[in-house]
């Protein structure tokens, strides 16, 4: 160990190599603090060339590598275990975007970028970068891709998949793949990037990424919608497909209770609408033609929906600082939770013509079989993926709650998923989190090629092992 330790001081200035307990102690639990464990080093390389000389290190000592970019996984992909054997590679001295293509709309940068900067550098160029999350303050590109992130606009420009032209990859045996070609077709064999893209940092170590960009829209207009039931809401969401079509770019659900736990933490953001509406529908159009254009045609479809008795109310914002808080409003539901205590996340996505009877079904199976819980449902519902959250009985001690129920709520969730043909990740990933739950839910079949892909790219199992897939 004594050798690797003095390999590495050969590769990194020694100030890059944090060892330290304290010094290790931010990298070594994760945003929630669900996960903690214990890693040999923190390691902050600053360029691919650095990423490639440790890998290749560590490939020769045996020593597992833990990639790492702003640590804000719900599903503690990004956190070491307890061994004091594993090291963590912080991407996060990596931060440079490297060139804005206008022809090509794309930009390309290291992964160890701020989202936020990332759209930031876009707008300043015009252009609109669409990834956004709640974290994108601290979360990384890197991890962005590697978890294959989904966030508010996917709807109308996909998730980071979707949105990523190319990719640089350090291997399992500190290869450089440069694929950073940013073509929008590409058919010569399998697709590495899609491969990388969502596999967690099991497969290899996203080092540099193209991504798309968009015009930026001339205007947005946001307003929050009362609905009676997610068949309504449905109804609500098909006819903003057919009326806007692309000019729909974000729709967003939250339940009364989710709001009231939003308020219990956050009284600032009081839900506009009368009447504490069971559902409340956040719901954005951008456009690209004027201002004058979208908002009436937001009126218009808005009309539509109360004659046809979709909506019971609705309010539109009427300025740039309203459309702000009714998203902070959105975004804060992950914060208000974390303020109440770790409650139990289920990341899922159901096919939206079965939503309205899952969420009926599994919301009665839930209430019945734990008496008092706290149902905090929310989540892209324009997707189909909803953060079914669970809280315990207001006053019930959240850890003696998730000690003794745990096991059985996960089971009660993830079998309606199963029944409703849905999936338990929608776009938080597996990591650690999910790794038991992985076989049962992709079948045997699936499970095995995963493995094999696993087995193939990283023979000696020093990328981020035990998270996703174990060999
Ligand atoms: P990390 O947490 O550091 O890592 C995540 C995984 O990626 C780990 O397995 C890690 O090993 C791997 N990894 C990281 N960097 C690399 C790399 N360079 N190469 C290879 N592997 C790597 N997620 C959503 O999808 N949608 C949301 O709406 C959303 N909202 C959020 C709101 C809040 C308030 C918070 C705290 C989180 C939210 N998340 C959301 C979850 C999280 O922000 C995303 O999963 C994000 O993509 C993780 O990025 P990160 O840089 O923090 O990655
Ligand atoms: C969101 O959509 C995030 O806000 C977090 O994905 C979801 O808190 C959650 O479970
Ligand atoms: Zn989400």
């Amino acid at each position: 160990m004594q050798n690797f330790a003095h390999q590495l001081s050969q590769i990194l200035d020694q100030k890059y190599i944090l060892t330290n307990g304290q010094d290790m102690a931010p990298y070594s639990t994760d945003w929630r603090k669900r996960f903690s464990g214990k890693a040999l080093a923190i390691v902050l390389p600053s360029s691919t060339a650095e990423v490639s000389k440790v890998v290749q290190l560590c490939a020769e000592h045996h020593i597992a590598i833990v990639p790492q970019g702003g640590h804000t996984g719900f599903c503690g992909g990004a956190t070491p275990d307890n061994s004091g054997k594993q090291i963590v590679l912080n991407l996060k001295r990596m931060n440079q975007i490297l060139a804005v293509d206008i022809a090509n709309q794309t930009i390309t940068v290291q992964a160890g970028c701020i989202l936020q900067n990332i759209q930031e550098a876009a707008a300043e160029r015009g252009f609109l970068f669409p990834l956004s999350l709640g974290a994108e303050g601290s979360c990384m590109i890197g991890g962005n891709l590697a978890t294959n992130a989904g966030g508010t606009n996917v709807l109308r420009y996909g998730n980071a998949r979707d949105l990523c032209l190319g990719l640089e990859v350090v291997t399992a045996k500190g290869e450089i793949w440069n694929g950073l070609k940013g073509l929008r077709k590409d058919n010569t064999g399998y697709d590495l990037r899609d491969l990388f893209v969502g596999s967690e940092g099991t497969l290899g170590i996203i080092t540099s990424a193209v991504m798309k960009l968009y015009p930026l829209p001339i205007s947005q207009w946001t307003t929050l919608v009362a609905t009676e039931s997610i068949a309504h809401t449905i109804a609500l969401l098909n006819l903003f497909q057919k009326r806007a079509s692309s000019l729909l770019t974000g729709f967003e659900m939250m339940t009364h209770e989710s709001l009231a736990l939003n308020e219990k933490h956050f009284p600032q953001f009081k839900n506009p609408l009368n009447g504490e509406p069971p559902f409340t529908i956040l719901v954005e159009l951008s456009d690209h033609e004027s201002e004058a254009h979208v908002r009436q045609l937001l009126e218009t479809i808005l009309e539509e929906a109360f004659t046809a008795g979709i909506i019971a109310d609705a309010v539109i914002a009427n300025s740039l600082a309203q459309a702000n808080t009714f998203w902070h409003m959105r975004e804060h539901i992950t914060l208000a939770q974390a303020e109440e205590g770790a409650n139990l996340k289920h990341d899922i996505t159901i096919p939206l013509s079965s939503l309205d009877e899952f969420i009926c079904e599994t919301d009665g199976l839930m209430r019945n079989k734990f008496p008092g819980v706290r149902i905090i449902n929310f989540g892209h519902l324009g997707d189909g993926n909803l953060h079914y959250n669970i809280a315990p009985p207001e006053g019930v001690d959240q850890k003696t709650f998730n000690t003794n129920n745990e096991k059985a709520i996960h089971e009660l969730i993830y079998g309606q998923v199963e029944r409703f043909h849905g999936s338990i990740s929608a776009e938080h990933g597996v990591g650690q989190l999910k790794l038991a739950d992985l076989r049962s839910h992709k079948g045997d079949v699936a499970h095995d090629l995963m493995k094999a892909l696993k087995r193939a790219l990283d023979p000696q199992n020093i990328l981020n092992p035990n998270k996703v897939v174990s060999i």
